[in-house]
C-alpha cells in the first residue's frame, strides 16, 4: 500500500523540555489543520525539525519515540545547523530575496552549504520511511532542494512541493549566485504548487531563461520528465474559527474588551513581526488618518498585535525597535486619559483571544508589503458571524487574488490607506455585509480541507499522466 509523507522545515507541534524529559503539544497552525487527516492517518507521517536542540543519542532516541506515536518523524538540527541554514540561508537570503527585499539579503557561502546539508539531512530522514511508491509532499522554501534530492534516489516516487511564500520575478531570483541550483531543486517535483498564478508565472518564466527549459499550459519538459506547475490558493478551517467567534468564550472576552475600550471603534492589525508585513507603514498610515480626519480622534483606536519571531535575525530586531517608537510617538501625541489611539501587544495570543478580537474589530487592517498568501484576512472574515465588518487588504498579499470584495489598497500608498480606513470606518452596514456574504462564501468554500485534496488529487493526476505517457 503506498503512503504519504509529509515534509516541511518544522513539524506541527510544540516541543518543552521538562524536569520529566519532553512534552509535545500540537500546534494549531492551518496547516497542521489541513493536513491533520492525511498525516494520521494508517502509515503516513510527518517529517520535520521538532522546534528545539536535542544533541544527545539517547534524548533523540526519546524524542523519536514520543514524536513516532503521534505519527511525527523528527529530523534533529544542530545549534550550527540553525544558525546557517535556518537563521542564515532561509531567512536572511531566500526570506528577503523571495519577498522583494533584496537590500537585506546576505549571500555566505557557508550557509549555503549548510542549506545543501540540511537539505541532504532530510532527503536521508524522508528515504529511511519512505518506499518507492510513496507519495511525498514538501513544504516551503526551507526545502527547496528536497524534490531533486528524492528524485535522485527515488526516481519512481510521487513527489509534489507547495510554496507557501511569494515566488517573485525572474530579476530577483537571478541576483541569487545560487538561482539555478534552486530551480533544479524544485523541479525534482511532478508537480509544484503556488498560492497564486502570478508566483507560478514568474517561477516558469525563471525556469525558461535560467535553465532554458520552456513550458506550456504550466507544464515543463525536463530531459527526462515532465513537470506541471499551478496555482492553489490555501484556505483556513473555516468552520473552526466561525465557531470560535461565536462560541460564549469568544462572547464574554469580547466583552471584557468592549468594556475596557468603551465606544471607540476598532480596527485590528495582526502579524509576526516582520519587515514584509508592512507594519511600520501602517502606523505611519494611522497616524496620518489622525491628522487628516481630527473627527476620528477619541473614536477610533488601533488594536497591534506583533508576533515575536526571529529576533536573533539583525533586521527584526531594528524593525522591533521602529514599530516601538512609532506607537510611543503617537500614543504621546494623540492620547488623552480616557482614550489611547494605538494598543501594542508584542507577544502571542491564545486562539480563544484572537477569536474574541476578530469578532469585535470593526475593520481589519492586512496591509502586507508582499505575503504569499496571508491567512488573517480569511480568519477575521470567517468569524464575522453577523457579516458587519470591513478588510482593507493589501493588493500584494496573495489573498487579494481571491478575496476582491475588501478593500483593496497599494500598501506603500499612504493616503490611499487613510482613504481606505475612513471609508471602511464610514462604511454602511448593508454594504458592509453585502461584501463580507460574497467573502465568506469564497472563503468557506475554499478551505483548508478542500486546498489539501485538490493538491493530492492533481499530484495523482499528474502521475498518472506521466506514467500513461511512458507506456505509449
Ligand atoms: C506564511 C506566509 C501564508 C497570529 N498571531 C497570533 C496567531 N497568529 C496566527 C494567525 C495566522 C498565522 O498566525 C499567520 O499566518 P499568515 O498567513 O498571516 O502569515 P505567515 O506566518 O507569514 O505564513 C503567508 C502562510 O505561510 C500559509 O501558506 O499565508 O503568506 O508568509 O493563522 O492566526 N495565533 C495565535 N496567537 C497570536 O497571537 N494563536
Amino acid at each position: 500500500m503506498s503512503r504519504t509523507l509529509i515534509v516541511s522545515n518544522r513539524l506541527p507541534t510544540k516541543g518543552q523540555r521538562t524536569a520529566e524529559g519532553f512534552t509535545f503539544q500540537p500546534s494549531e497552525g492551518s496547516l497542521a489543520t489541513g493536513l491533520g487527516s492525511v498525516y494520521q492517518a494508517d502509515g503516513n507521517v510527518w517529517v520535520g525539525w521538532p522546534g528545539l536542540s536535542v544533541e544527545e543519542p539517547a534524548e533523540q532516541a526519546q524524542v523519536t519515540e514520543q514524536l513516532r506515536q503521534d505519527s511525527m518523524a523528527p529530523v534533529f538540527l544542530t545549534e550550527d545547523e540553525i544558525r546557517d541554514f535556518y537563521e542564515g540561508f532561509s531567512n536572511s537570503t531566500l526570506w528577503p530575496t523571495f519577498h522583494y527585499f533584496s537590500q537585506y539579503a546576505t549571500y555566505e557561502q557557508a550557509h549555503w552549504e549548510a542549506y545543501v546539508a540540511v537539505n541532504e539531512k532530510f532527503c536521508r530522514a524522508v528515504l529511511e520511511l519512505a518506499g518507492p511508491e510513496d507519495t511525498v509532499w514538501v513544504h516551503d522554501y526551507q526545502l527547496l532542494l528536497l524534490p531533486e534530492m528524492l528524485r535522485q534516489q527515488r526516481p519512481e516516487a510521487t513527489i509534489g512541493f507547495f510554496l507557501h511564500i511569494p515566488f517573485p520575478s525572474y530579476e530577483l531570483v537571478r541576483v541569487l549566485p545560487w538561482g539555478a541550483q534552486l530551480l533544479r531543486g524544485m523541479l525534482g517535483a511532478d508537480l509544484i504548487g503556488f498560492h497564486t498564478f502570478g508566483y507560478m508565472h514568474h517561477f516558469l518564466s525563471a525556469v525558461s531563461q535560467l535553465l532554458g527549459l520552456p513550458s506550456h499550459n504550466g507544464q515543463v519538459e525536463t530531459r527526462t520528465r515532465t513537470v506541471l506547475a499551478d496555482a492553489f490558493p490555501m484556505g483556513i478551517d473555516y468552520g473552526r474559527y466561525a465557531e470560535a467567534a461565536a462560541s460564549e468564550a469568544a462572547r464574554q472576552h469580547a466583552r471584557t474588551y468592549r468594556q475596557a475600550l468603551g465606544h471607540t471603534r476598532i480596527v485590528l492589525s495582526i502579524d509576526r513581526l516582520d519587515y514584509s508585513k508592512g507594519i511600520a507603514q501602517r502606523l505611519r498610515a494611522f497616524e496620518l488618518l489622525l491628522q487628516r480626519y481630527p473627527e476620528w480622534r477619541g473614536r477610533v483606536s488601533l488594536l497591534m498585535l506583533v508576533v515575536p519571531s526571529r529576533d536573533q535575525v539583525a533586521q527584526y530586531a531594528a524593525l522591533k525597535e521602529e514599530i516601538d517608537e512609532l506607537v510611543g510617538r503617537i500614543n504621546a501625541q494623540y492620547s488623552n486619559i480616557a482614550w489611547n489611539p494605538i494598543h501594542y501587544f508584542y507577544r502571542s495570543f491564545p486562539p480563544g483571544e484572537l477569536a474574541a478580537l476578530y469578532r469585535l474589530a470593526d475593520v481589519a487592517l492586512v496591509t502586507p508589503v508582499r505575503d504569499g498568501m496571508n491567512l488573517v484576512a480569511k480568519e477575521f472574515i470567517a468569524s464575522k458571524t453577523d457579516q458587519r465588518g470591513v478588510l482593507i487588504l493589501s493588493e500584494r498579499a496573495g489573498a487579494a487574488q481571491e478575496l476582491a470584495d475588501a478593500l483593496l489598497i497599494n500598501p506603500t500608498d499612504t493616503g490611499q490607506l487613510v482613504e481606505a480606513l475612513h471609508e471602511a470606518l464610514h462604511m454602511p452596514v448593508e454594504e458592509q455585509q453585502t461584501r463580507m456574504a460574497a467573502l465568506q462564501a469564497l472563503v468557506q468554500q475554499y478551505d483548508v480541507f478542500a486546498w489539501t485534496r485538490l493538491f493530492l488529487d492533481r499530484l495523482t493526476y499528474s502521475k498518472i499522466k506521466q506514467q500513461t505517457l511512458a507506456t505509449d
